[in-house]
């Protein structure tokens, strides 16, 4: 049996659970597991289907046996933001209720009105998306006051799967950061704002960073699987897992390229000066203690989306391959704008937006695709000018991470675009990650600048520069 440790990987599409191990001084990675995962609409809301995606990370922990490895440890990762509230039996509350959902539209202005925006900004260092948990939290307060009195545990996605597991209540610090209610300076819950937004402060849990073991699975699991393992958190947000396993520092903007882009650098220490407010640029924690200071970037959750529309009858690669051949077609869209963050129909919404900024309209699927690739290249490249502006100097190399790394034409575009050099890889970067940390948890890795040189040593990068024009 090989030895491994499990990094259960949840994004907005798809799940996976990956064995990994250390093999002649490189890190080797299996899929043992991979599942779907989508919004579902429940009482008018869109929301997660959170008691499947256990049962999926049940049946993955079965078949890591069954394929030949004797896990160690595992350790889960999530998107961010979204939680649960559970009441005195423990019992889920509430749907767990995700960020694209409209119930947060308005509630940031709200929230203005009781504490400022340069306050919120100073304290916490994270941007404003209105999708936060704070404006989720406070929705509830305005909404179904009722329900957050009743509350009595507040665990996001991945603590409330880490409790299933382990029967352990804890929230994670990376991923609790995300909530907009955690001082950056402190890094622990900040009560006095809650206060401000009669927010319960009862409900949250302990803060604990990752690389925590949390202990081991409870004795039901044990018997059904017939192994116990340790639960380790790594960064429970996937994008800070995700950063961990950027190999290119020096010089070096990320992009983690996924169903969001995560465009920005890492620091020692949180940026919350005026400019990074106007920019809104964030603060997310890392791993010990490093800071994300980045930008949300609608990302490839545009081409999913009008993939959908299309009824999947073309692959991305499709996509790609059809936008690279509309030389001729230039229409842009504001990424940015919070319309394409959940619209009915993303393909018509491209459209209606050409059509009010009078530009041509994409009709054919390769018009839409090169209009949603140019516009995130061209959002890129204003993110970059801005990061360029507040640090006063110009970075050489961007380090795409993530499943968006394989897409070589848009790899391309962001170099042609930015005029940078583009490294690429690895793709598979948040459940490398989140391996990286359990296997510094168990001592067989020493520390991050440990972790990247590995990880540039066990996997492939590509590098892409700027296509010289051909005259004539
Ligand atoms: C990426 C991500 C982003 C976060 C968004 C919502 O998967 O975690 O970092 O801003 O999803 O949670």
């Amino acid at each position: 049996m090989q030895k491994c440790s499990l990094a259960v990987d949840i994004g907005a599409s798809s799940g996976r659970l990956i064995a990994g191990y250390l093999q002649n001084g490189k890190m080797i990675l299996e899929e043992v597991h991979r599942f779907e995962n989508k919004l579902i609409e429940k009482n008018n809301h869109f929301c997660w289907d959170i008691k499947r995606l256990f049962t999926e990370i049940k049946t993955g922990i079965r078949k890591t046996k069954e394929q030949g490895f004797s896990p160690e440890s595992i350790g889960i990762d999530t998107w961010a933001v979204d939680f649960v509230l559970l009441d005195e039996n423990d019992e889920m509350l509430t749907d767990a209720v995700a960020y694209r959902d409209s119930r947060t539209d308005g509630m940031m202005e709200e929230v203005f009105s009781k504490i400022s925006k340069e306050r919120l900004y100073l304290e916490t260092g994270i941007q404003f998306q209105k999708f936060n948990t704070i404006y989720q939290l406070y929705y509830l307060k305005k909404n179904n006051p009722e329900l957050l009195k009743e509350a009595k545990t507040f665990l996001m996605i991945p603590d409330y799967l880490n409790y299933l597991l382990t029967g352990k209540k804890v929230n994670e610090y990376t991923n609790a950061t995300s909530t907009q209610l955690v001082n950056a300076f402190t890094k622990k819950w900040d009560n006095e704002l809650m206060k401000q937004l009669g927010i319960p402060t009862e409900m949250f849990q302990e803060i604990l960073p990752p690389k925590s073991s949390i202990g081991t699975l409870k004795p039901d699991l044990v018997d059904e699987f017939g192994f116990d393992m340790e639960v380790i958190l790594p960064a429970t947000h996937d994008t800070g897992s995700a950063v961990l396993a950027v190999p290119e520092q020096e010089d070096t903007i990320y992009i983690s390229s996924g169903t969001w882009s995560l465009i920005g650098v890492e620091n020692r220490f949180p940026i919350c000066v005026t400019k990074a407010l106007d920019y809104n640029f964030t603060n997310e924690g890392g791993v010990n203690y490093r800071y994300r200071f980045l930008k949300n970037i609608m990302g490839l959750w545009m081409i999913q989306e009008v993939k959908r529309n299309f009824n999947d009858q073309y692959s991305f690669a499709e996509f790609a391959e059809m936008a690279d051949k509309e030389i001729d077609f230039h229409s842009q869209v504001n990424v940015d704008d919070d319309r394409f963050l959940k619209p009915q129909n993303m393909t018509k919404e491209i459209q209606l937006y050409c059509k009010e900024t009078n530009q041509r309209i994409p009709e054919s699927p390769g018009e839409i695709a090169k209009c949603v690739f140019d516009s995130l290249a061209i959002s890129y490249q204003s993110a970059i000018d801005q990061i360029e502006e507040i640090y006063e100097k110009d970075f050489q190399k961007i380090n795409v991470i993530g499943g968006g790394s394989k897409n070589e034409m848009l790899n391309q575009l962001i170099a042609d675009t930015t005029g940078k050099e583009v490294i690429a890889g690895p793709s598979e970067a948040t459940a490398i990650g989140n391996m990286a940390a359990q296997l510094m948890a168990l001592n067989k890795i020493d520390d991050i600048e440990d972790a990247r040189n590995l990880i540039k040593k066990s996997f492939d990068l590509k590098t892409y520069t700027k296509k010289q024009k051909v005259e004539g």
